[in-house]
């Protein structure tokens, strides 16, 4: 790993399947609370090429008004669904495991953003910057179909490394790697059993708030 990626760990088939079926309930559960919706840039109100719901205190979105956190879903005007407590399970298992990799400072999850790719599904390269607290480690769990992830440096023109994401892997990005460009680009449909239908699911687990 470059030094830019240094607090980048890669926890590879980290949930059983048995839990994974669980945190795909769980999904399901706050997705019937809060249905996924596609947001679009604030540019030209381009579509993403994916559908998105939160669960939390706030939720990720992006309209012709920005990027930024929301206390409520765009569409039901609805707060958000608390965070599961098999997700926040989840979660702190993950922080566990990834503190014997990496010294993790103290993390209050106060989102969970839920990605829905299809098969034509990506997120393009990008750094996640709409967080007070850039120190906050990041937390992401991935279900169904394999994900190729890329990630860079610090400048959007570094050299990239791609990974394959698959369903029970977590990943925590912390230290220099929070900071770093990184993009799904492309979904490997046929890959995974998990999803009814296919496609992938994302949870990426934030601190937006500095505590
Ligand atoms: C690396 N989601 O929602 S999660 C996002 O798979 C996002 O849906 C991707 O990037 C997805 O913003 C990747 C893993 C992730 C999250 C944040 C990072 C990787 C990261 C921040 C810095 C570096
Ligand atoms: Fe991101």
């Amino acid at each position: 790993m470059q030094p830019a990626q240094d607090g980048f760990v890669h926890l590879s088939g980290f949930f059983s399947e048995p839990e994974q079926i669980t945190l795909l309930e769980a999904v399901m559960s706050v997705a019937a609370e809060a249905p996924f919706c596609t947001p679009v840039m604030k540019r030209f109100g381009q579509p993403f090429r994916i559908g998105m719901t939160s669960a939390g205190e706030v939720g990720w979105w992006s309209d012709r008004c920005g990027y930024r956190y929301i206390e409520r879903h765009p569409q039901t005007d609805r707060p958000w669904p608390p965070i599961p407590s098999t997700i926040g399970h989840a979660i702190d298992r993950i922080l566990a495991a990834a503190g014997e990799r990496y010294p993790l400072p103290t993390f209050t999850p106060d989102s969970c953003l839920i990605n829905r790719y299809g098969a034509e599904g990506r997120l393009g390269l990008h750094v996640d910057e709409d967080e007070e607290d850039r120190n906050a480690p990041i937390l992401s769990i991935s279900l169904g179909d394999d994900g190729w992830f890329v990630i860079g440096g610090h400048d959007r023109k570094d050299p990239v490394e791609r990974i394959v994401l698959g369903s029970g892997d977590a990943v925590v990005m912390a230290g220099p790697a929070r900071q770093c460009f990184h993009g799904i680009e492309r979904i490997v449909p046929g890959t995974s059993r998990l999803i009814p239908g296919g496609g992938r699911i994302n949870l990426t687990i934030r601190q937006v708030w500095r505590r």
